[in-house]
């Protein structure tokens, strides 16, 4: 049912697992500050140690071994490279680092798709500006270029940035993750802009110095959720719904693969606000220079994280305030039928992928596509007999069967989210992902293998099988 060459993954990010915060010449990230202010996270943790997969990487690649996997997907830590963000300096022990892993990886026949940057930005750029700083773009491609020349050897799939969503909404208009700036409705458009111009900017560098002699490929990951309309048949419920999808999706995947642009949708929604509450000057959301590489185009598949669905309704009570939510007019709803996981906002709602794939094949022209992150959490009472957990994975690989097979999407891959757990930014720790339970209070931090660990186990070792009759 699947692909000869189907990618069976499970990713991590750098901040999330490696800890070893201030090893060997590291510079901190926006994340490391975050963590240490008073009230930030869950608990008061911190990615300090983390999974200490700075120093038991080789125990990562035993849990990727026992499940099979054919990719590996992780981060590097731009801080860790390039301890004040530039390429002036250069830590070596952080390359030596990163060379480890990827030869560790090839070593057992896994392939590595590697994210550039996952949330992690070095402290002494966001004393600059951070992402609302045209200049940031220009030094993420530099780092870029980097990566590339010292790991392209060996990484044939790169995302150049992990949900630019997340880190615009969630850091710079609610403040809940870092840089943990709330200033709504206007620096998350701008940090946004800056992030598409960076992975441009990087792709460009990909294609023109790297591509011929590598022979890689170069996306960016966009998480959205599965939208429908509340009411099926009420009109302003499905212009809601159209609105959050260019508002969500669209804001990123638009630019990338369909006009250069922001959809027509957000921008005449975010004028007309703007109008209505009197903000002066120029638009909120900034236009694209002719004069920078163009935005059109620069993916090379579609990197796709899908964690739930939503139902859309009009309005949402957001009204006259000066923020996102009132310029997408729209109002989220979940079904009481879909079960909560762990934390509040993952409704698990399985069929949700197959259509939200239906809708990426007619909407982007049939691309391929990388499902970079797919799981979901248990809270509170831990169980290594994750049942619920075990089922889901089974449901939501059917559905992508499904997708494959009947709608004819051209899925390349699965990466569950996550290999281990780990920390869950803002959660700290008490959202456990992992396919393997980490014991945070035993310093060697031992990994055992979830029941749904199993489960993804039996199932990736069924389609080899098949695949090699
Ligand atoms: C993604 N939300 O982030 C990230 O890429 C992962 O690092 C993370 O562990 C995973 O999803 C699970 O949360 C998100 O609050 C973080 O809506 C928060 C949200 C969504 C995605």
């Amino acid at each position: 049912m699947f692909p000869r060459d189907f990618a069976w993954g499970a990713g991590t990010a750098a901040y999330q697992i490696e800890g070893g915060w201030q090893a060997d010449g590291k510079g901190p990230s926006i994340w490391d500050t975050f963590c240490h202010e008073k009230g930030r996270v869950f608990g008061e943790q911190n990615g300090d140690e983390a999974c200490n997969s700075y120093e038991l990487w080789e125990k990562d690649l035993e849990c990727i071994q026992q499940l099979g996997l054919t990719h590996y997907r992780l981060s590097l830590s731009w801080a860790r490279l390039l301890p004040d963000g530039t390429t002036r300096h250069v830590n070596q022990k952080g390359v030596q680092y990163y060379n480890k892993v990827l030869d560790g990886l090839l070593a057992c026949n896994v392939s590595p798709m590697v994210t550039l940057y996952h949330f992690d930005l070095p402290q002494a750029l966001q004393d600059q500006g951070g992402w609302k700083s045209a200049g940031t773009a220009t030094l993420f491609d530099s780092y870029a270029k980097f990566c590339f020349q010292t790991f392209g050897d060996r990484v044939k799939l790169w995302i150049t940035i992990n949900e630019p969503y997340v880190c615009a909404k969630l850091g710079h208009e609610d403040g809940i993750h870092a840089p943990g700036l709330k200033e709504p409705g206007v620096a998350a458009y701008l940090v946004g802009h800056n992030m598409l111009r960076a992975h441009a900017m990087a792709w460009h560098s990909y294609d023109c110095f790297y591509r011929t002699e590598q022979k890689g490929a170069v996306s960016l990951a966009i998480n959205s959720d599965w939208l429908e309309p509340l009411h099926a048949g009420r009109t302003e419920d499905i212009a809601a719904t159209e609105r959050q999808l260019a508002f969500t999706l669209g804001w990123f995947a638009w630019p990338v693969f369909v006009t250069g642009d922001y959809p027509e949708t957000m921008r005449s929604a975010i004028d007309a606000r703007s109008k209505k509450l009197g903000c002066s000057g120029s638009s909120r959301l900034p236009s694209f220079s002719k004069d920078e590489p163009a935005i059109l185009g620069t993916a090379d598949f579609f990197a796709l994280n899908y964690y739930t669905s939503r139902n859309i309704e009009a309005g949402g009570g957001y009204g006259e305030t000066l923020c996102m939510k009132s310029d997408r007019d729209a109002g989220e709803v979940l079904d009481p039928s879909w079960p909560i996981c762990g934390v509040s906002w993952l409704a698990v709602v399985p069929r949700g992928l197959r259509k939200l794939l239906m809708y990426i094949k007619d909407a982007f022209n049939n691309p391929a596509v990388y499902i970079t992150e797919n799981g979901f959490s248990q809270v509170g009472q831990l169980q290594i007999e994750d049942v619920q957990r075990s089922e889901f994975y089974k449901d939501t690989i059917l559905e992508v069967a499904k997708a494959i097979q009947e709608d004819g999407v051209n899925v390349r891959g699965y990466f569950a989210w996550s290999l281990l757990d780990n920390f869950e930014w803002a959660d700290g720790f008490s959202a456990r992902f992992g396919l393997f339970h980490v014991d945070f209070t035993d310093a060697r931090r031992s990994r055992t293998i979830y029941q749904s660990g199993r489960e993804y186990a039996k199932i990736i070792s069924k389609y080899k099988c098949a695949q090699s009759k």
